[in-house]
């Protein structure tokens, strides 16, 4: 399956797209995606302007796509993870979602290189070995699907990097 793991900055990475870790606004914050707006230039906050003027923003678990600007990548997609609050209010869904909803949107663009961040696990404070399970089983199924889709997961932080790869490899 094509599923890699890498450690560090995901404005680095050259595939086809890059998933951001938005919230609804679309307008930028902090984290992943300050890093995306700030590496990429003012074109990606153009296009999701233009996307918020036609459909208001971006829901807890969908996704948009906009230009990369001046990263490597060719796309952004922007998707919004949940905010964790007990894990009773759907959170798990909603983040399966996000994925989801991303890998559809690049198939439906035919691109076949997707890289991710660990949506939500930062400043939305979702638990980071749950988080990794369910983006894991989301891209697994996926992948199943689209054999033809290289998905790299982008871990920033070390703890998140030795999580995905006690989880994808079974080695600590
Ligand atoms: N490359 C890859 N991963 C990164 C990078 C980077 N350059 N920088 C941070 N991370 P977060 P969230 C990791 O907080 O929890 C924003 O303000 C980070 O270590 O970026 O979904 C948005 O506008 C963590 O593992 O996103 C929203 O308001 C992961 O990215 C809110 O934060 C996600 O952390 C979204 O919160």
């Amino acid at each position: 399956m094509n599923i890699n793991l890498l450690n560090g900055d995901i404005t680095k990475i050259e595939v086809d797209a890059i998933v951001n870790a938005a919230n609804t606004s679309l307008l930028g914050g902090g984290g992943v995606d300050g890093a995306i707006h700030k590496a990429g230039g003012p074109e990606i906050l153009e296009d999701c302007r233009k996307i918020r003027s036609q459909q208001g923003g971006c829901k807890v678990g969908e996704a948009v796509i906009t230009t990369a600007g001046k990263l490597p990548a060719r796309f952004v997609i922007h998707t919004v993870g949940p905010v964790w609050q007990d894990g009773r209010q759907g959170e798990e869904e909603l983040l399966y979602n996000a994925y989801q909803n991303s890998l559809l949107l690049a198939r439906e663009n035919n691109l076949t290189s997707v890289a991710f961040p660990n949506i939500s696990t930062g400043i939305y404070r979702f638990p980071k070995v749950k988080a990794a399970e369910i983006a894991i089983k989301c891209v697994t199924l996926f992948l199943r699907e689209h054999p033809s889709i290289a998905v790299h997961f982008v871990c920033y932080d070390t703890e998140n990097y030795e999580i995905y790869e006690e989880l994808l490899t079974g080695k600590k």
